[in-house]
């Protein structure tokens, strides 16, 4: 018996619910198969191979769009409340629009959703991961007003094809992928170059399609169907390299909202983050611009915005230090930020070159999103580990276990209400840019084997003991 207030807090209560992710892209494949059209990863590694680790590209992947029933095997092995999982809009929508559904598209899902819940696993569906329909891009994509109809009639369509069955709705995955990485720094695709205009003009319209998708869901399904929506921004946690020193404390705080909090902030409180208004509108004035690079809300636009959420959705995997950077640099995003990041080497690291090991960061942001936020209730979306695929993965173990730990601790010692945990991944996949080198899966894929065999990982087994005991250890005392 674990008496309360004692000691470290080992045990999830009940009402916890613990999950798994994957996205569309990153796992399916069939990339042409029964209608789907193109998405803008599938033209990117296409026409750029060599801008992808190894040349590799996600055409099979993990052959998910033949293989679901094996995938829900192996959720179901894990005893996981829920999967999440994403739908590829060019596939249930080829040319993007409403105006033509493929039914084939819509199949696949059907019969994934009805697996699961044949056998109690809640699915938790993204609508949007990253993977636009190339027609909608070869129409201005996230620069095109119209993407808010666009995203919005799209979600109603999913709503009205699998809401009876999904009760946890995401918009979208991490807009600062999609908004600096796609139409600022240029990394991923589109690669459209954003000057500190269109990374601001992106989110402007996407958290606008967001909005919209959620009263969407609000005023037609809400009632009959009695699920929830919401948002999922990532997070890392910003920790000032210097303690104690208020030009380090303001670097750490514009640090996570230009690279946070300005994807949430609109949602939760209302309008833009103070600080980045306050340092893009002023450094427009000074580059001699008469119109601010950031596209200012009305006052509609942001009663039409606030609220728009159910639950708080977080991606959590590394921390940053962060340094100020006083030197005034081009328009863009990080320099608009006026701070830079760094990692200390004394950091554990991991696979992927950016993922530190920093447990202390979660309980950290844990703390700061129920100060910062109004204390909404948090759902861990994503939080994993990348390795080279072995399968005596204990490292990945440690990582999860910690991670978990300091879930406890939050909830206890700050009362924060983290009500589920997400492990990414379900199994190894196309790790975007970095294709199949940065694993993170609980189960090992073979992309050597043209049956993508998967097999069993140690954190799987782990992760499973932790679900059943519903304790850090797997077992409890
Ligand atoms: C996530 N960070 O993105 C994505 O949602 C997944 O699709 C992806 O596979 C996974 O991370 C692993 O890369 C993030 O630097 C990437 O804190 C990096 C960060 C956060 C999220």
């Amino acid at each position: 018996l674990i008496a309360e207030g004692q000691g470290t807090p080992k045990r999830f209560p009940d009402d916890f619910k613990f999950g798994v992710a994957t996205s569309s892209y990153q796992i399916e494949g069939g990339w042409n198969d029964d209608g789907k059209s193109e998405s803008i990863w599938d033209r990117y590694v296409h026409e750029n191979p060599g801008r992808i680790y190894n040349k590799s590209n996600a055409d099979i992947a993990c052959d998910s769009y033949h293989k679901s029933d094996e995938d829900v095997e192996m959720i179901k092995t894990l005893g996981v409340d829920y999967y999440r999982f994403s739908l590829s809009w060019p596939r249930i929508l080829p040319y993007g629009t409403t105006d033509y559904v493929n039914q084939k598209g819509v199949e696949y899902y059907r019969n994934l959703i009805k697996n699961l819940k044949k056998n109690n696993i809640e699915p938790m569906v993204t609508l949007f991961h990253w993977d636009l329909p190339q027609t909608l891009q070869d129409r201005g994509g996230f620069l095109n007003e119209k993407i808010v109809e666009w995203f919005r009639d799209y979600a109603r369509l999913c709503f009205q094809l699998f809401g009876d069955d999904v009760k946890t709705w995401i918009t979208f995955n991490e807009p600062k992928q999609t908004c600096m990485m796609g139409y600022g720094l240029a990394i991923f695709p589109p690669r459209v170059s954003g000057h500190g205009i269109l990374e601001y003009k992106c989110t402007y319209y996407l958290l606008k399609a967001h909005a919209e998708s959620w009263h969407v869901y609000n005023e037609e399904f809400r009632q009959r169907q009695k699920g929830r929506i919401s948002i999922v921004v990532d997070f890392s946690w910003w920790e000032p390299m210097v303690a104690n020193n208020t030009m380090f404390i303001a670097a750490a705080e514009s640090g996570i909202q230009f690279m946070s909090g300005i994807y949430a902030n609109a949602i939760y409180l209302g309008d833009w983050p103070e600080i980045v208004k306050q340092r893009v509108n002023e450094r427009s004035r000074k580059e001699g611009k008469t119109v601010s690079r950031l596209p200012a809300f009305t006052e509609e636009e942001i009663a039409r915005i606030r609220g728009t959420y159910d639950f708080f959705g977080v991606n959590f995997y590394t921390s940053v230090l962060a340094v100020p950077n006083p030197i005034p640099l081009p328009s863009g995003i990080l320099n608009d930020r006026g701070c830079l990041s760094f990692q200390s080497p004394k950091w554990e690291g991991a696979g992927s070159i950016w993922l530190k090991v920093t447990p202390w960061g979660l309980k950290k942001l844990l703390k700061y999103l129920k100060e910062t936020y109004n204390n909404p209730e948090i759902i861990i979306t994503e939080n994993g580990y990348s390795d080279t695929g072995e399968l005596e993965d204990d490292k990945r173990i440690s990582y999860i276990k910690q991670h978990l730990e300091v879930i406890l601790e939050a909830r206890e010692e700050f009362g924060v209400n983290v009500t589920a945990y997400t492990a990414w991944s379900l199994m190894d996949n196309f790790e975007w840019i970095i294709g199949y080198r940065d694993r993170f899966g609980l189960y090992h894929v073979d992309f050597t084997d043209p049956e993508r065999k998967r097999t069993i990982k140690k954190s799987a087994l782990y992760y499973r003991d932790v679900i059943k005991s519903r304790c850090v250890d797997g077992k409890c005392e």
